[in-house]
Formats: structure tokens, sequence, C-alpha cells
């Protein structure tokens, strides 16, 4: 979509949204109101984020939104949660008209370079909605604390990315029997402007089987600059780390790739369990291939009051890395009891899944509200916390929101 196709939606956008209240202030605007802009498209700076992102760092730039914001079923753009680990590209000087993406690596028969026209004309294009979660998503709560950004729940969101298959373009550049691992590349540097700042990648079987994208829109809009504009890598199911922003390129390598935040610890769990808070030596760590079942209550907000007698309506979102969920159940009382919430089918693979279920709490007082999801193999979410690990990683533990009913 050109920046003038976008400016015009973004206007269209603010004037319906306008014509809805009692006083047209479109025209006779106070000043002291924001402008409505509900587009997140040209945000490129940590100034430029409304102020329900909470902002764990500005350099590099890690937000994130409170978890009641992610209760649409496909998560909007200006919600989803921010991560880099370096500097941000130069997004004033990106072009997307000359952008590149080369396909090399000593796995691959013949390297090619795309432009982003040439992507579009070459190979079907496909629009799926995938779950993006950051490997550490959840870290605050590890008991012992793990060190690394502390996220809350919502470093995870699922979005409809449209764009080609992975798998279709390394075909076409043939890909080796000696292939072992991608390898992902982006334009952004590490935050001592030397090097990138990361370039991971997965097995080269999650990428010849499965649905994974390079993305040139993400909702249906460009990509915004904060999620990776003009071309992104979206692995559904996988660590967010693998889904490159500002993709430069894919490479097949004939070994484990050995990009920045390959080696471990980072992105990496240990190969045997630990006690928690135990040292662990980088040699005994493992790679975390997929992320595993988990769910997260969107309604009601945590926090809330109810009134006695009244029904609500407890819901969310399910996922299990490259698995589906098969079931959720709900409880009010700590665990003792559990209710199976209705859940829905992902509308593809690696989508996330919706649930609900209506509840009326029996007396007044105070409850958590705790939401467990069991995936398609019958692994199930922890009560307390899973196996605890030096970085952090992989927490998925039930989600706990608290309510009072009065
Ligand atoms: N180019 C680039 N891509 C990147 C990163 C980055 O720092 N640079 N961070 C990765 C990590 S660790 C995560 S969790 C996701 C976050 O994606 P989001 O910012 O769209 O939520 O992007 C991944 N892709
Ligand atoms: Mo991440």
């Amino acid at each position: 979509m050109s920046l003038d196709r976008r400016s015009f939606l973004k206007g269209a956008a603010a004037t319906s949204v306008a014509a809805m209240l009692p006083v047209n202030w479109v025209f006779a605007r106070p000043t002291s109101v924001e402008p409505l802009d509900l587009s997140a498209v040209k945000w490129s700076k940590v100034e430029h984020l409304p102020a329900h992102f909470k902002v764990l760092n500005s350099s590099p730039l890690n937000a994130f939104p409170p978890e009641h914001l992610l209760d649409p079923a496909t998560t909007p753009s200006d919600i989803a949660f921010i991560r880099w680990n370096g500097q941000m590209p130069d997004f004033d000087n990106i072009d997307a008209d000359t952008w590149e993406f080369t396909v090399d690596g000593e796995s691959i028969e013949t390297p090619k370079t795309y432009t982003i026209a040439e992507l579009k004309n070459k190979f079907k294009t496909h629009t799926q909605q995938l779950v993006l979660e950051c490997g550490g998503n959840s870290r605050e709560n590890f008991y012992p604390n793990a060190k690394g950004n502390q996220w809350s729940n919502s470093a995870v969101f699922c979005a409809e990315w449209t764009g080609v298959l992975v798998k279709d373009v390394l075909a076409d550049c043939g890909v080796k029997s000696d292939a072992v691992y991608t390898a992902h590349y982006g334009a952004d540097k590490h935050i001592s402007g030397k090097g990138a700042a990361i370039s991971r990648g997965v097995p080269i079987a999650a990428a010849m089987n499965e649905n994974a994208m390079i993305a040139w829109a993400m909702n249906g809009e460009d990509i915004p600059y904060m999620h990776g504009y003009p071309l992104r890598i979206v692995f559904g199911g996988r660590p967010g780390s693998v889904s490159q922003k500002c993709a430069t390129g894919i490479g097949v390598r004939d070994r484990v790739h050995d990009g920045k935040k390959m080696a471990a610890p980072a992105y990496q769990v240990p190969k045997n369990p630990v006690a928690p808070g135990e040292k662990v030596a980088n040699k005994d760590f493992k790679i975390i291939e997929e992320m595993i079942v988990k769910s997260l209550i969107t309604a009601p907000a945590t926090g809330g009051e109810i009134s006695l007698g009244e029904e609500i309506e407890v819901r969310g979102h399910a996922w299990a890395g490259t698995r589906d969920v098969a079931k959720v159940e709900v409880s009010y009382d700590y665990g003792t009891t559990w209710q199976t919430a209705s859940l829905s089918k992902p509308v593809n693979p690696m989508a996330w899944q919706q649930w609900q279920l209506k509840v009326k709490l029996p007396q007044v007082g105070y409850y958590e509200i705790w939401a467990r999801a069991t995936d398609s193999k019958g692994d199930s979410q922890p009560m307390v916390q899973p196996q605890w690990n030096p970085k952090g990683y992989l927490f998925n533990g039930c989600h706990r929101i608290a309510v009072r009913v009065a």
C-alpha cells in the first residue's frame, strides 16, 4: 500500500470514529485533544507509542500492552508487543521499492536476490494468522527471578500476515540434501552499532514443512516499522526471535546456524532439569525450537469489580507451539475444581484459539480466576511454575487474574 493510500485510510478511520461523537470536533478540535491516529504503521520511536504500552527499555526498545487489550481474536497492530534486540533500523531511509531479499548459504544450489515486487509476482500469495510469542514471555513470573526483560504475559500476539511461503522461495533456489538449518538476516545493528543485532534460524524441516512466511503485510496494511517494515520472516509457534523483522535474507546452512544469539545461553534452556536458581554451564543448554502450550485470560480485565449474581464471560486465547489446543479449563477456587470452556478451532495451523466460559461467582469477596490449556498431545500447563531456567524462557504456568464480587 502506498503512503498516500495509507494516510487516506487513516483519515477515513479518524472521520468515521469522529462521526459517532455527539459533536463534530474534527473541524473545531480543541488544541488539548490529540488527533486520532489508529494506525501503528508510522511509529518509529518510543515517543510515538500510546500510553497503553509499558516500556521496559527504550534502547533497545521493549514494550508491552496490558493483557486485556489482547482480547480480539486477531491482534490489532497498535496492541502487539514490541521487541528489539539492538538499534532500530534507519526507518527514514528504507525504500520498499528497492528493498532486496537474498537467499544464499552453503546448502542453496542457486543463490538469488528478489525485490518485494518479484516475490509478489513470482510466488503464490498467502494470508494466515500466526502466533508470535517471545521466548521470554511471562518471565516476570519465575521464582527466583530470571534476568532479562521482565515481560508480563502479553509478549505474544496473533496477527494476520500476508506474503509468500518460505518453502516456496527456498524451493525456487534449490535446497541441497546436506541442509541442516536456516539463517535469518535483518537490517538492524547491535546496540554498539557493530554487527547484527540478531540472526537466528530453524531446523530445515520446519522451514520446508510448515507454512512459514516472508510477509509484507500485517493485518492488511504495510507492516508497521516497529514490527518489521517492509518485509518480515514469520514462523508461527516458534520463539519470536526467529521471526526476523526488516528481513534482508535467509540462508540455508549445512550446520546449525551460528549467527548472533544462536549460542548458549541465548534462547536456550538446560538439557537436564535444574533446581531453581542453579547455575548451568553453556555446554549444558539446548536450543528452544518450539513454544509450548499456554493460555491467556483477556476478559474480564484483572482488578475489576462484579456485582453479586452477575453472570460474567471469562474468555481468552490458547495456543500450543506447532500443535493445536484440545481443551481449556477454568477455575475460580485455586484449582480445587475446573470447568471446561468452549473452544474454537484455529483458523489455520499455528493461529491461536479462542475459548469462553460463562461463570457466576457464588458469593461476595475476592476471587482468582485461572485458565489451563491442554494440547493435542496431552501436555498441559503447570499451576505454579514450569521448569525453572537461568534465562527465564518458556514460562507457561496457568494465567491468573483477580476480581472482586461486591
Ligand atoms: N530484525 C530483528 N528482528 C527481530 C528482533 C530484532 O531485534 N531485530 N527481535 C526478535 C524477537 S526476540 C522477538 S520476540 C520478535 C518480536 O516481534 P515484535 O516486535 O513484532 O513483537 O521479533 C524478533 N525479530
Ligand atoms: Mo524474543
